[in-house]
């Protein structure tokens, strides 16, 4: 880490840290009394606050230490934050639409977002006029794993409103496959298997609905049935599911390789709050991997949808249903490889499964719940629990706006009998903290540096914007026992979840590899048509389709002009040739409501119909040269004969 002084000492800081604290008023003095308010403080002193703590700001120039790879629920794309400076680096589009690089509308991200849709859905979209969604609510960011940690290879996100699941490419950060889910409804918990590597994404469907949802059952609850996923992450196409008693919410896997965990908070089945909170009791489910490998194998299924479903409902050899108090939600395994913490959610406490004791369950017919070894009452609301790896965890107290620092091993003695405290230290968050996440926290190799809390609301911590408020993602240092709220961030709709992967791990390509399969199509058409796409401007007319090829080069394209005729379907290829880090170029057809991005060795191609008779000028949308503005041509649409 960078020295403190070097830091703190900056004049610039200094400065910009006093109009910040005029504007902020009393918020500032919290920054300040939590020993890291650097930049509100003068040089002496704040070298001396700074020594109590890790520095979390960098110099212009320097580079964080982890990648933060955060969800933003209902925007539907993934950030990518540099760490511990929270510093937003980039977006990946995923389940939206985005103006900048044309996700959403180039043919390359289309065939992405429509491949994995299932017949029926893109019959519905057919309906409304749509090829793909356009919305989706991604929740869970999670990379691939190799022996229990993270490998740098892929990161599969979730989506809550249109039931898929995504994957990312971490050499290119472009989303590479999205598959809609069968038979499950609404995907919410998602988690790579940890080991021997992923291997299976694991992918909770929430809500309750038909089997068969064809409008035979309606409502008709005690026909309705969740199913859990099993996706294989190199493929990406659904191993296996189960059917199973409840709905599932969040989930984790264990470092063994045999067993997936997740929560469920209506194991009533209620169709109303009321209903859904009715029981004292709710349950985490434990998926038993081999048996329901073996039971794939043998047959026991039913094929529903192309997938084989095997029957995991209460009593089946698949399943366990372990008891937890009222409403779990967050389910949390930790890098000690052992246990697995369920977080109460409307339950002040959080359970302690020690995953060593689930065979017992499963081989024996063992009491369920001789699997929890603790129960600490932690404070209201537990959602989600981080840990440091050291044997601390750190719990979400939603309803109280705190974390909760705790010991697991303190925990499991109190729970034994033995007269001692888990509960080490406390820390007040702003406010409302769903998801929290610790450095590698999710791994095996978790080094408790840095925790960062998803706090879902913002109230009066920033200017107010006006009736949607952003929220707050607070940094804090947990390199000592006192948790220390050093940094607030705020966000656009809605971080759910993060992962803070080392930047060592993640090492992605600077340009982009001309074999790559995203633009493969593009590939084949242009050998078709007998075009090399790295030197090509070409007009190739097949009936009333009409293939434009192009390169970029800054600050040229190779074509000036090209003609088409009204009503034409115009397909543009553009390949960047320049082969510079960051020299990215874009193609905007001005009035067409057609832009893309261009990176470097890429190649993208958009489609649309020449309608408008004219002069049409399309230009680089992406600054990428002293005569940027000059890098334009023109597209002339001859009218229709009349
Ligand atoms: S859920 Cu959002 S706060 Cu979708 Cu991971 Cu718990
Ligand atoms: Cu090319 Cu701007």
């Amino acid at each position: 880490m960078k020295d403190q002084n070097e830091h703190t000492g900056n004049d610039h800081n200094e400065h910009s840290g006093l109009s910040r604290r005029d504007l902020l008023g009393g918020t500032a003095k919290t920054a300040i009394v939590a020993g890291m308010g650097a930049v509100a403080l003068s040089g002496a002193q704040s070298v001396q606050a700074a020594e109590h703590g890790q520095a979390f700001e960098l110099a212009p120039g320097e580079l964080d230490e982890y990648y933060g790879f955060w969800s933003s629920g209902q925007t539907g794309e993934v950030r990518i934050l540099g760490m511990p400076s929270m510093r937003e680096l980039m977006r990946i589009p995923v389940f939206n639409r985005c103006s900048a690089t044309g996700w959403g509308q180039t043919n390359e991200s289309k065939k992405i977002l429509t491949e994995g849709l299932l017949p029926e859905t893109k019959a519905y979209l057919a309906a409304q006029g749509k090829e793909t969604y356009d919305n989706g609510d991604l929740h869970h960011p999670h990379m691939s794993f190799t022996d229990g940690t993270y490998d740098g290879r892929y990161l599969f996100a979730n989506d809550k409103a249109n039931t898929r699941v995504a994957r990312i490419d971490c050499k290119t950060m472009k989303c590479d496959k999205i598959i809609e889910i069968p038979n499950a409804h609404d995907i919410h918990g998602l988690r790579p298997q940890k080991f021997p590597r992923t291997g299976y994404v694991f992918a909770n469907g929430e809500h309750e609905a038909p089997l068969v949802n064809d409008g035979k059952i309606l409502d008709d609850p005690s026909q309705y049935a969740c199913v859990f996923t099993a996706i294989d992450g190199d493929e990406m196409k659904v191993a296996w599911q189960v059917i199973v008693s409840g709905n599932l919410d969040n989930c984790d896997a264990d470092y063994q390789g045999k067993y997936a965990f997740s929560t469920s908070y209506n194991s009533e089945m209620g169709m109303n709050l009321a209903e859904m909170t009715e029981s004292e009791l709710d349950h985490v489910v434990i998926f038993n991997i081999k048996r329901i490998e073996e039971g794939v194998a043998a047959g026991d299924v039913q094929m529903l949808n192309g997938v084989p479903v095997i029957d995991g409902r209460k009593g089946s050899k698949y399943t366990r249903y372990v008891p937890i108090p009222n409403s779990p939600h967050g389910c949390n395994t930790a890098p000690d490889q052992k246990h697995v913490v369920i977080n109460g959610k409307l339950s002040p406490t959080c359970s302690v499964i020690d995953v060593t004791k689930v065979d017992a369950l499963f081989d024996s017919d063992a009491d369920p719940r001789s699997c929890i070894v603790a129960e600490p009452e932690l404070g209201l609301g537990p959602l989600h629990t981080a840990f440091d790896g050291k044997g601390d965890a750190y719990t979400t107290l939603f309803l109280d706006s705190q974390i909760v620092k705790w010991n697991i091993d303190k925990a499991i003695r109190a729970y034994a009998g033995e007269d001692v405290d888990p509960i080490i230290s406390k820390v007040d968050v702003h406010y409302q903290p769903g998801h929290n996440h610790t450095t590698m926290g999710e791994t095996k190799d978790a080094d408790g540096k840095w925790l960062v809390s998803l706090n879902k609301f913002s109230k009066d911590r920033f200017l107010n914007v006006g009736p949607l408020k952003p929220e707050n993602e607070q940094l804090i240092d947990i390199s000592t026992d006192e948790m220390k709220v050093v940094h607030d961030g705020p966000t656009f709709a809605e971080p759910h979840d993060v992962i803070l992967v080392k930047a060592s791990i993640v090492n992605p390509v600077n340009v982009w590899n001309r074999d790559n399969p995203m633009f493969a199509d593009a590939v084949a058409q242009a050998k078709a048509d007998g075009v090399e796409l790295e030197d090509a401007a070409d007009v190739i007319r097949d009936g009333n389709k009409v293939r434009v090829y192009m390169y970029s080069t800054a600050p040229t394209f190779s074509l000036e002009k090209f003609t088409v005729k009204q009503g034409d379907e115009v397909t543009v290829y553009v390949t960047n040739i320049d082969d510079i880090d960051d020299l990215t170029h874009g193609f905007c057809m001005s009035n067409f409501g057609v832009a893309m991005e261009v990176a470097p060795q890429a190649t993208a191609s958009v489609t649309f119909i020449a309608e408008r008779p004219g002069v049409h000028w399309f230009y680089c949308q992406w600054f990428c040269h002293a005569l940027h503005m000059e890098m334009r041509g023109r597209m002339f649409v001859e009218p229709r004969a009349a």
